[in-house]
């Protein structure tokens, strides 16, 4: 019932037809306009403002790589046309107007990253319409819109396979696309460390070989040209670039480079963590966080922290780790992995950038001002309410259902399960942070979402695609759209439209309606292994 409310209907030639905005995610506030709007070459994207002179071109590149159209960008209108403007009035740093009238289209914002929202709203509209004779027919709409969250983030695990710039600059559009805006990208695990770093050259070219499946294979990683290019790509698409640097554990690809600085580990993780006990130690990952805060643009460094007691055991009787308990009163090693954790968020401080760190930082008295929360663990929902206690702005991305290397289908063979369960489409869409009883006091400390592509079973770009495609549609609406907005019916037509799209784009989706359409992509090593 509730989804049908969403269905604006108007009349047209004596017919009623149900139309629905396809716009993902769904806009907060959207009417039709009776007409069609007609693109053709004549239509001018007007801008006459150097503020979004870049984002008048970006259109005009979309409109041209998605239809073959050639819109010319100037100051003067001809006939019909685009008009991008800033406003002052429109409130909300990424809020949006967009006006389709069947005789122009008008963008309005307060700011350039506004006109960048409403922009993908029209490229989303102009690419679920009919191209004919280089003429494009667009559906009215007159949308007011802005998002439900600030932070809207996807993560990309690189250290357990390494997926490269094009793959990297694919997903980047997409979630611009998605209107996404933040970019966690986590560079350095077990398996490799995937980040230049010019002082220890080493930890790309050593600790860069391997992989999740295969620890001799060929280094790879980003240079720092390659870094700053992903970084500018990102910017140009209003998206952040925040690098995950983990540690004191989940280090030992560092560890492989550099081995003097390693604090040990255990039989399932060798040499698992950095040494705490070590000055020196300090000053190698201050001299590692000094080049990232060059390199990303951000101002905001992850340094993990997550599961350090996976492999601190070998710290209860290293020399230099018992004398920094005696001499800065530490009780347990709990207290020396705080004490680490605040050391180095120190130097990120200095270098003015925030602290960013897993759920298990709650328990390590942070400054509030300064660090984000990133509550990871479902199954421990008093580390959520432990972090707004505390007075964290804190971001969720609990495992269930956010972490995309979790299985979709029941007859999907190789990924994740938590205790036997599976992240459906549906099940991510219902996702409510009503569920979480956070008390209305706190509620705006919740400063958004993010997913994870977590990749220890996530070999391919096909397998990639697979898992993250249309999830990303409901992570998009999750952070977008408000609850009273949402409906499951309505987004299940809105993503039949965008499986159009990533058939035309050759996205190697999944499809959660006819899944036998579209088999699980597995290398013919994996078919071998499963059915050992
Ligand atoms: C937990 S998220 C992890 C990752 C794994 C992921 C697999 C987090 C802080 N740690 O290291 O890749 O689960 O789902």
């Amino acid at each position: 019932m509730k989804g049908l409310l969403i269905f604006a209907c108007f009349f047209w030639n004596g017919y009623a037809i149900a139309q629905q905005c396809p716009i993902v995610p769904f806009p907060n506030d959207v009417k039709t306009i009776n007409g069609k709007l007609t693109l053709t070459v004549n239509t001018q994207i007007i801008c006459d403002d150097d503020r979004i002179n870049e984002q008048a071109i970006y259109l005009q590149q979309q409109i041209l790589k998605t239809t073959g159209l050639t819109l010319s960008v100037g100051a003067k209108s001809t006939n019909s046309a685009i008009t991008l403007k800033l406003e002052n009035s429109i409130e909300g740093a990424e809020a949006y107007r967009l006006d389709v009238k069947p005789n122009g289209v008008n963008i309005t914002a307060a700011t350039a990253h506004g006109i960048f929202n409403g922009i993908n709203s029209l490229l989303q509209l102009i690419r679920l319409s009919v191209v004919k004779n280089n003429n494009i027919s667009i559906t009215c709409w007159s949308i007011k819109d802005s998002p439900r969250f600030a932070w809207r983030g996807l993560l990309l695990d690189e250290s357990r396979h390494y997926f490269g710039m094009e793959m990297v600059k694919e997903l980047l559009d997409w979630m611009a696309f998605y209107k996404l805006n933040k970019f966690h990208w986590h560079l350095t695990d077990e398996p490799a460390w995937r980040l230049e770093i010019k002082a220890y050259p080493k930890l790309a070219l050593t600790g860069g070989i391997g992989n999740f499946d295969d620890p001799k294979a060929p280094s790879q990683y980003y240079t720092q040209e390659q870094i700053k290019d992903v970084v500018a790509y990102a910017a140009d698409r209003f998206i952040d670039v925040i690098p995950e640097i983990d540690m004191p554990g989940h280090a030992s690809a560092a560890n492989k480079a550099y081995p003097v600085f390693s604090g040990g580990g255990s039989t399932k993780h060798p040499e698992f963590t950095f040494n705490p006990g070590l000055d020196s130690t300090y000053s190698y990952l201050g001299r590692i966080l000094r080049e990232t805060d060059v390199l990303f643009q951000s101002q905001m460094v992850h340094l993990g922290g997550d599961e350090v007691s996976f492999g601190n055991e070998k710290w209860r009787t290293d020399p230099g780790v018992v004398k920094l308990m005696q001499d800065q009163h530490l009780a347990d090693l709990t207290a020396v992995e705080h004490y680490f954790t605040a050391r180095m968020a120190d130097t990120l401080f200095q270098l003015n950038n925030k602290v960013l760190l897993w759920d298990e930082a709650a328990d390590a008295d942070l400054p509030r001002d300064k660090t984000l929360i990133f509550w990871w663990r479902h199954d421990h929902p008093e580390q959520l309410k432990k972090a707004l206690d505390k007075g964290y702005f804190t971001i969720l991305c609990p495992r269930l259902p956010f972490y995309f290397d979790f299985m979709q289908d029941s007859t999907q063979r190789l990924g994740r399960k938590w205790k036997g369960a599976i992240v459906t489409l549906d099940k991510l869409y219902a996702f409510n942070l009503n569920d979480l009883q956070v008390s209305n006091e706190h509620r705006h400390q919740i400063i958004g979402v993010q997913a994870g592509i977590w990749t220890e079973f996530i070999t391919t770009k096909e397998k990639l695609e697979y898992m993250l495609f249309p999830r990303i549609t409901a992570l998009a609406e999750i952070g977008w759209t408000l609850d009273e907005k949402k409906s499951i019916t309505g987004f299940h037509q809105r993503v039949l439209d965008q499986l159009k799209l990533y058939r035309k784009d050759g996205i190697y989706y999944y499809n959660p309606f006819k899944p036998q359409q579209t088999p699980e992509p597995l290398t013919a090593r994996q078919v071998a292994n499963l059915s050992e």
